[in-house]
């Protein structure tokens, strides 16, 4: 079970319990967020929790509301197998992402993360600037991002030479494990990483083996798992953000797979009119190539030799860009809202039936 006095809960932390904890039964975590109510946990075990509504009536926007990871002061009820929740305490470290189309929305991912582990698969998932993008996104939530390259068992020791000199090509500093789930290659190393009262966060697209390192780390097939179609992409099999503390008090945050990150060069009608460049991206290195920065772009390289002009290529990206935007915006957005429309009218709904 999780301690108070775990290093998870740094001095940093302690400052802000003392002030509440006189007006208030406890310091809790979130463990999960569903549509309606929050799981959190503490010394006793895992209970369902709701907002207050005076925590409700403060709410600005989705950001203001508990994530998981989030330590929050909760006042328990019916002998501690329920609690509101009364506040959150400040988030040490975040994961968060813009919802574009706008310059300050932002939706949380997890919050109080030590350490991101960015897992991309060795077999089709690799790709360059989506890997930069969740560095970008650690980053900015003052998360330590560790890359982890999986299912190294499914392309050649050489391949991989080639896939983390790549990495290193593209500027990309942070340590890098390379592991599979399925002989156990690398695993040791990843192990040795993770230390008791910390909390990991692991991020990557769907299908490329999240949920399995999880249970293979607690040594149980717990969660569920599933086959990748055979273009290797994923079947979003991880529907929920959770939180789970492993045996010695590692904690660990699994997620769904997100689409909404891998977007690049995903979108349907933004290679019309710009046949010759599809022609040309044929022989670049990597099949998901964004034609950005990967080493062995073919596009990249028919600029350098003069082949393809600069103002074509500027055009190309710039259209790509605008798709990527639209379709990102309208996603982002009705999600959004939904959810937290949603969210706000339970939430309501079942703060009336208190009161009555
Ligand atoms: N060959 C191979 N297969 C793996 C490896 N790791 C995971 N898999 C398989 O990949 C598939 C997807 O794994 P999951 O753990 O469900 O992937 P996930 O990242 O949790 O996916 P979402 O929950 O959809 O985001 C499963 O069939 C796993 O057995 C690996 O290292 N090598
Ligand atoms: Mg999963
Ligand atoms: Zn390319």
């Amino acid at each position: 079970m999780m301690q108070l006095s775990d290093p998870g809960l740094e001095r940093w932390f302690e400052v802000h319990v003392d002030a509440i904890r006189n007006e208030v039964q406890g310091v809790a975590r979130v463990s999960a967020v569903d549509r309606n109510s929050c799981m959190i946990r503490n010394e006793q075990g895992e209970i369902p929790a709701e907002l207050s509504g005076k925590f409700l009536f403060n709410v600005e926007s989705s950001v203001d509301l508990p994530c998981v990871g989030d330590w929050v002061a909760a006042q328990y009820h019916n002998d501690g197998t329920s609690a509101i929740i009364h506040g959150l305490f400040p988030r040490k470290t975040f994961l968060r992402r813009k919802c574009a189309g706008t310059e300050v929305d932002y939706q949380m991912i997890a919050a109080n993360i030590d350490i991101a582990f960015i897992l991309q698969s060795c077999h089709f998932d690799f790709n360059l600037a989506r890997l930069n993008r969740y560095l970008v996104m650690a980053a900015d939530g003052h998360v330590e991002p560790i890359v982890i390259l999986t299912k190294t068992d499914l392309i050649s020791n050489a391949e991989l030479q080639e896939k983390l000199a790549a990495v290193r090509e593209a500027g990309i500093t942070s340590r890098v494990i390379t592991l599979s789930n399925l002989t156990g290659s690398g695993f040791d190393e990843f192990r040795r990483v993770l230390q008791p009262g910390r909390t990991y966060c692991l991020l990557g697209s769907s299908g490329v083996g999240k949920t399995t390192l999880i249970n293979r780390l607690a040594g149980r097939d717990d969660l569920n798992t599933k086959a990748v179609s055979g273009t290797g992409e994923g079947t979003h099999t991880t529907t929920r953000r959770q939180l789970f503390v492993l045996d010695e008090g590692v904690m660990f945050i699994d997620t769904p797979g997100m689409r909404e990150l891998g977007l690049l060069g995903a979108s349907e009608g933004i290679n019309k009119g710009f046949e010759d460049i599809i022609e040309l991206s044929m022989a670049c290195r990597y099949a998901d190539c964004s034609h950005t920065m990967e080493s062995g772009c073919a596009v990249l390289a028919a600029i350098e030799s003069g082949e393809l002009s600069r103002g074509r290529y500027a055009g190309y990206l710039k259209l790509r860009k605008e798709s990527e935007y639209h379709e990102l915006s309208y996603l982002g957005k009705r999600k959004k809202d939904r959810a937290f429309g949603r969210y706000v009218k339970t939430v309501k709904k079942d703060m009336k039936r208190w009161d009555g």
